[in-house]
């Protein structure tokens, strides 16, 4: 088989490139080693900044994020039991955010593909990547007990964290920065109205972090921070609802509406950043590259502004011949990249109890929100980089 650009993953990243590059013309096949139904099971982000709403129109699979989507003006911070609303619209000259499941948009771009009739080769097994630093890149997989050669131009590693593609490039030609937080977040999904549905909630609390969200207006996503070694039997519904009732402002709390959890889950928090994204015909995007904590609703957007930038390069080498685009793809990304980390690492530090945040460090975060929820400047350069820095 061969196609011009093979795409590792059939997550986000790769549904989206690989969307863009039909839209213009560009053949190429996505090798996921899930199958569709367990891509789609995983429950992630929720919030998606208007460029990532904007390239779902590009890519021709924004119907049901049009009809279901919820535009959100406003972010509330909590602490010392009060809620603060940060008037994300109006300190941003009119931008805003939506709320959408990432499982939702990752259905609408599955069922678009499929619809277009291109190929997606779901569980496909053994999967590695060759001559990506020579002149004839080529992808291997197993798939029913056959193994199968893919020929391409360029290989996009849209494999996420724990894929081949970054793994597969030689250990001196790549440099990764990290850092891993002590601490973890457990979700719930549940069938209940959000207790805030226009406002995502962020409360720092010297119980730990707390964040309100939601899926529709009659589904919720509610996560707190909890110990890394934390077992999920621990988290029954009950303790969980309690538990988040107590980080939460009175008024808030009393107004959570409860009910039995449909998923339950425990994810760690990092920072990592590999650069550079480029090697040879090689291209990381989205998670394979890059990893931020979920506190600042950047992993999913920074996915799709990688893959903005590496859809327009590969349009401009095959369309008007120049490998420009290709050639700052790394430089252009990681710029981005490391302005969502800062972002992301400070809310992180601002909202979450560290081991050693002490109570001295609990006064010195409640002082730094307190200016932060007062002052025009400080709202301000929070707004902008929670709407999205421009591209
Ligand atoms: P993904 O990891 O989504 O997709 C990679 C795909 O590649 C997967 O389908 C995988 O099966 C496949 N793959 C892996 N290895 C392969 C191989 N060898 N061969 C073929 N395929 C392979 N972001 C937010 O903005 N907000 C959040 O609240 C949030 N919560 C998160 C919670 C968790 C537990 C995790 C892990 C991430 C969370 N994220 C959140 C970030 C998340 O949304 C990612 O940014 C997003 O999934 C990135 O999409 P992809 O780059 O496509 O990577
Ligand atoms: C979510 O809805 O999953 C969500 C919202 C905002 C965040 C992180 C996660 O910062």
């Amino acid at each position: 088989m061969r196609t011009q650009v093979a795409i590792i993953g059939a997550g986000p990243s790769g549904l989206l490139l690989g969307a863009l590059l039909h839209k213009a013309g560009i053949d190429n096949i996505i090798i996921e080693r899930q199958s569709g139904d367990y891509v789609l099971g995983r429950i992630r982000a929720g919030i998606l900044e208007q460029i990532t709403v904007d390239l779902l129109k590009e890519a021709g699979a924004d119907a049901r994020l049009k009809l279901e989507g919820t535009v959100h003006h406003s972010i509330d911070i909590g602490f010392k039991n009060q809620r603060h609303s940060i008037d994300v619209h109006g300190l941003t000259g009119g931008k805003v955010v939506t709320a959408y499941g990432q499982t939702e948009l990752t259905r609408d771009l599955m069922e678009a593909r499929e619809a277009a009739g291109l190929t997606t080769i779901y569980e496909a097994g053994e999967v590695s990547i060759h001559d990506f630093d020579g002149k004839q890149p080529l992808v291997r997989y197993v798939k029913d007990g056959q193994h199968h050669e893919l020929a391409c131009d360029f290989i996009a590693g849209c494999d996420g964290f724990h894929g081949v593609c970054r793994a597969s490039v030689p250990k001196d030609a790549i440099t990764e920065f990290e850092r891993v937080y002590p601490f973890g977040w457990l979700g719930i999904l549940a069938e209940v109205p959000p207790v805030s549905p226009h406002a995502i909630v962020y409360a720092n609390s010297e119980r730990g972090f707390a964040l309100c969200s939601m899926r529709s207006l009659t589904r919720s996503r509610y996560y707190v921070q909890c110990p890394l070694d934390d077992k999920i039997e621990k988290w029954t519904d009950d303790v969980f609802w309690d538990e988040i009732r107590r980080r939460l402002d009175p008024d808030l709390a009393s107004r959570i509406i409860t009910g039995p959890s449909i998923e339950k889950s425990i994810a760690p928090l990092r920072s990592f950043v590999a650069e550079p994204m480029r090697f040879g015909s090689l291209f990381l995007a989205g998670d394979a590259a890059h990893i931020v904590p979920p506190t600042g609703a950047k992993g999913l957007n920074l996915a799709a502004s990688d893959v903005k930038y590496l859809s327009s390069a590969f349009i401009e080498h095959y369309k008007e011949k120049t490998d420009a685009g290709l050639d700052s793809y790394s430089e252009r990304c990681l710029r981005r990249i490391w302005r969502a980390e800062r972002f992301s690492w400070w809310l992180t530090s601002l909202l979450h109890r560290f081991p050693d945040t002490g109570g001295f460090g609990q006064k010195i975060q409640e002082a730094e929100l307190d200016y932060l929820v007062t002052s025009q400047a400080a709202s301000t350069a929070l707004a902008e980089n929670y709407v999205g820095l421009p591209l």
